[in-house]
């Protein structure tokens, strides 16, 4: 056995960073990743996780107290194996990026990136809220004063951490608090509002044959619950449509030089972010969320367009900011740059908020129509798959274009079917014409 020291990882700009929660104690056993502590800085809250498995020695760090990149925060003791195995290797920095990812996501980033919240008032019960496990409702959720782990607990225990009474420091919701809202919860029973979802069978997979158990990536265990959240709560309905986009080929074809000397790819992907944030201004209600009680729709009245980025580590969901007032270069720019960020694990937490609308392309892979999942509290979302040539009818008789399949998702609750298929018609068509996207 050999001791290892846990230090504060790269803290940025950041000074005097407040220790807000303390989740483990001497003599627990850890894994590799889980979380030691919580820090706080003004913008955003992040663990600092275990870098190997292994026996908490001691801890130095106490709630309360302002530490800085470097100090040290615990000592484990691990197998020396290990400790040799990863001698080369730094101690995973927390600034490793704030993993925020969305249900389709995603998207954006409650879980270890947001924004603190104003205290939760201390008090046996928030007013009003029964304790049982309804459904989440993400809104609530998001706002709550807790930290990441704390949100992956209740994500997976189920909680709304909207109804959650914290009882750390300043109303911060602890994992004492997740938990004993499930065993109150437990005692008086279910509520009928909110019946448990039916299991999946427990199957015994090494009954039938060799297997290999791998654990999931952090933004997979992460975007798992997020994308089940947006799956259970949100009635969805999926509209598919085609759009010609023969005349937008040839304007990316004609403008593929242009762009490369401004050292960008010109996908297709830029006209269509480009045209749904056109879309977004003529139908309003698909940029807007559900307010947390259901009950208003919150329009926005800025245009952050978000898009699903596949990466070693899982999906992500970069968010281009202000997409209505980019140009089509610029759209390509940050589509570049964030997926860039997103595959190479540098996403920032603020990369991942914000967004309105989310597009999902699978067009440089394949495909012909699938059904993606809502990001919420977002409303819609685009699935794009790949263009293919299709003999067209036209004035008597088939003429080959090329033609984009179009999935839109909508949130039943908030866009009936009249609008959700006018939606698709009216984008096909402005991207049927893209000499009004450059
Ligand atoms: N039809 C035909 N070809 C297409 C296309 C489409 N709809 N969309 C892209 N292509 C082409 C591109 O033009 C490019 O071709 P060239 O290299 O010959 O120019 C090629 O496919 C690869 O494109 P790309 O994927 O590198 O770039 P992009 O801008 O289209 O997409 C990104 C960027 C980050 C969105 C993409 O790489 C990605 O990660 N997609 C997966 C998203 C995902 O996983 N969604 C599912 C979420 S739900 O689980």
């Amino acid at each position: 056995m050999a001791l290892k020291e846990i230090r504060v990882p790269d803290l940025g700009s950041f000074k005097d960073v407040a220790v807000i929660d303390l989740l483990v104690k001497p003599g627990d056993a850890l894994e590799v990743d889980t979380p030691i502590a919580t820090l706080e800085t003004e913008k955003a809250t992040m663990d600092v996780p275990s870098p190997s498995a292994g026996v908490l020695k001691s801890l130095h760090i106490e709630r309360g107290a302002k530490v800085n990149t470097g100090d040290l925060v615990a000592v484990l003791e691990v197998d020396e194996s290990i400790v040799a195995a990863q001698a080369v290797e730094p101690v995973k920095p927390a600034s490793a990026p704030p993993v925020a990812t969305s249900p389709v996501t995603a998207a954006q980033s409650s879980s270890s990136a947001q924004t603190v919240m104003p205290p939760v008032p201390s008090g046996a019960a928030i007013p009003g809220a029964r304790t049982d496990l309804a459904p989440i409702q993400e809104a609530g959720f998001s706002r709550a004063h807790a930290g990441p782990s704390v949100r992956r607990l209740a994500r997976e225990l189920g909680v709304d951490l909207g109804r959650v009474r914290g009882s750390g420091l300043k109303g911060r919701i602890t994992h004492d608090d997740v938990k004993a809202w499930v065993k109150q919860a437990l005692q008086g029973g279910f509520s009928a509002a909110a019946p448990a979802l039916p299991k999946v069978p427990v199957v015994d997979f090494a009954a039938f044959g060799p297997i290999d158990t791998q654990p999931l990536s952090r933004v997979r265990r992460i975007s798992g619950p997020r994308l089940h959240a947006s799956w259970v709560n949100i009635p969805h309905v999926t509209q598919f449509d085609e759009a010609d986009i023969s005349a937008l080929e040839d304007k990316r074809q004609a403008l593929k030089a242009e762009a490369a000397a401004k050292g960008v790819k010109l996908t297709p992907l830029a006209f269509i972010v480009a045209a749904c944030a056109r879309a977004l201004k003529q139908f309003p209600n698909f940029n807007a969320s559900l307010d947390e009680s259901a009950q208003n729709l919150v329009l926005k009245k800025y245009c952050h367009i978000g898009f699903a980025a596949d990466t070693p580590n899982g999906l992500m969901v970069p968010v281009i900011r202000d997409a209505d007032r980019k140009d089509l270069f610029t759209i390509a720019q940050d589509l570049a740059t964030l997926s860039e960020r997103a595959r190479t694990g540098k996403l920032s937490g603020a990369d991942m908020q914000g967004g309105c609308f989310t597009v999902s392309s699978l067009g440089g892979i394949g495909g012909t129509a699938f059904t993606p999942i809502i990001n919420a509290p977002e409303v819609a979302i685009l699935g794009v798959s790949r263009s293919v040539m299709k003999p067209i009818w036209r004035e008597g008789a088939f003429v080959p274009r090329l033609i984009l399949p179009l999935s839109l998702s909508y949130d039943h609750r908030v866009i009936d079917g009249a609008e959700g298929v006018r939606f698709t018609s009216w984008l096909a068509e402005t991207l049927g014409k893209p000499e009004a996207l450059v």
